[in-house]
């Protein structure tokens, strides 16, 4: 008898036409409007559903897929995944996947955008000047930090902050260091220019700080009042990772107290609210977690996580062997295929 067509949870508006060719092999249900979808949404979206497309704002854990007994591949649209709760999709034997790589050098571009724009106070400028109170030049209006010839500190050196490093010693002639789990090999830290220092180094040595790590229990709150007491009154900090990792209330109070110059922040703790402490300070520049935002990077994520769930099903000309599985189970379906190792590297 042949096996029924599988059935595939869309949770967004993505691409239509990308999330169209998911319609070659299986049934679609596409959600069609910007949604927010409660825990028991999800749960109820997964119970008859054999694979899903779902991003960031999807949470997936044990008790949704209590209740989704079909349920065999998950492809989230985004590098990071913190949504997904690994250990009980291991445990349910489904596998997931995420898309690394193809939103690399955008989001890289984005992390040097907000650096730029904290240390030369550029939306700040921006603002003062539409606002009319340019009346006369002064010498002293709007004085900021240098990027070029600074010192630039990474922490988290996947490949998003291999990228970033490469910007700034290459581009801007800047020193960069970076602290992360493990040390990169010599030839990979000569490639980017940069050198490894451990943490505290790391805060006290940077002129800008930008947070490039994998969100978890263990990095949550990283940069807390203490890290930030140890950084240059005079560094910028940004973040363009997961909002979690910075105790936002002890940033704004650093910002505001004249202990750090500047931020630049695309993500935050409560997304899509953004604390009034930080929205009322004016040495902050926030943008609406868009660091993967240009189209063709977007396009290039959708249409990865597409061919990623396809293959994890065990459907399409990579059946069996999705890849980029975060799971250890790797390929579900007919053929099962060794896929890159997880590293949950960004
Ligand atoms: C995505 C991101 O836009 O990839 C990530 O981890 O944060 C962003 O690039 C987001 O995950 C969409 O789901």
């Amino acid at each position: 008898m042949a096996s029924p067509r599988p059935r595939i949870w869309v949770s967004q508006p993505l691409f239509d036409d990308i999330v169209d060719q998911l319609a070659a092999h299986c049934d679609v249900d596409a959600v069609r409007e910007v949604t927010v979808h409660a825990p028991e949404a999800v749960a109820a979206a997964l119970r008859e559903a054999d694979g899903a497309l779902v991003t960031l704002n999807e949470r997936i854990g044990a008790a949704e897929l209590a209740q989704a007994p079909k349920l065999r591949a998950v492809a989230n649209v985004g590098v990071g995944y913190n949504n997904l709760d690994i250990a009980a999709l291991d445990a349910a034997g489904v596998i997931a996947t995420n898309t690394p790589d193809v939103l690399t050098e955008t989001t890289a571009d984005l992390g040097f955008a907000l650096l730029m724009a904290a240390a030369r106070r550029i939306t700040e400028s921006e603002r003062w000047l539409r606002e009319g109170r340019w009346r006369q030049w002064s010498f002293s209006t709007m004085l900021g930090a240098d990027v070029h010839g600074s010192t630039l500190g990474i922490l988290g050196m996947g490949r998003i902050g291999q990228a970033i490093a490469r910007r700034g010693h290459h581009g801007f002639g800047m020193e960069v260091l970076y602290h992360n789990r493990s040390r990169l090999p010599e030839d990979v830290e000569r490639g980017v220019g940069a050198s490894y220092v451990e943490f505290d180094a790391l805060l006290a040595r940077s002129d800008h700080l930008v947070l490039v790590l994998p969100y978890s229990k263990d990095s949550h709150h990283i940069i807390d009042a203490a890290a930030l007491a140890r950084m240059k009154p005079t560094a910028t900090l940004v973040n363009i990772a997961r909002g979690g990792l910075v105790d936002e209330l002890a940033l704004a109070d650093a910002l505001a107290g004249g202990r750090l110059a500047a931020a630049g922040l695309d993500v935050y703790e409560g997304e899509p609210e953004v604390r009034p402490e930080l929205l009322a300070l004016r040495n902050v520049v926030l943008t609406p977690h868009i660091g993967s935002a240009s189209l063709a990077t977007r396009r290039a994520m959708v249409q990865l996580a597409v061919d990623n769930l396809l293959a994890a099903l065990g459907l399409g000309d990579n059946a069996g062997r999705p890849a980029n599985p975060v799971t250890a189970k790797k390929a579900t379906g007919a053929i099962t295929g060794a896929g890159k190792a997880a590293t949950g590297k960004r």
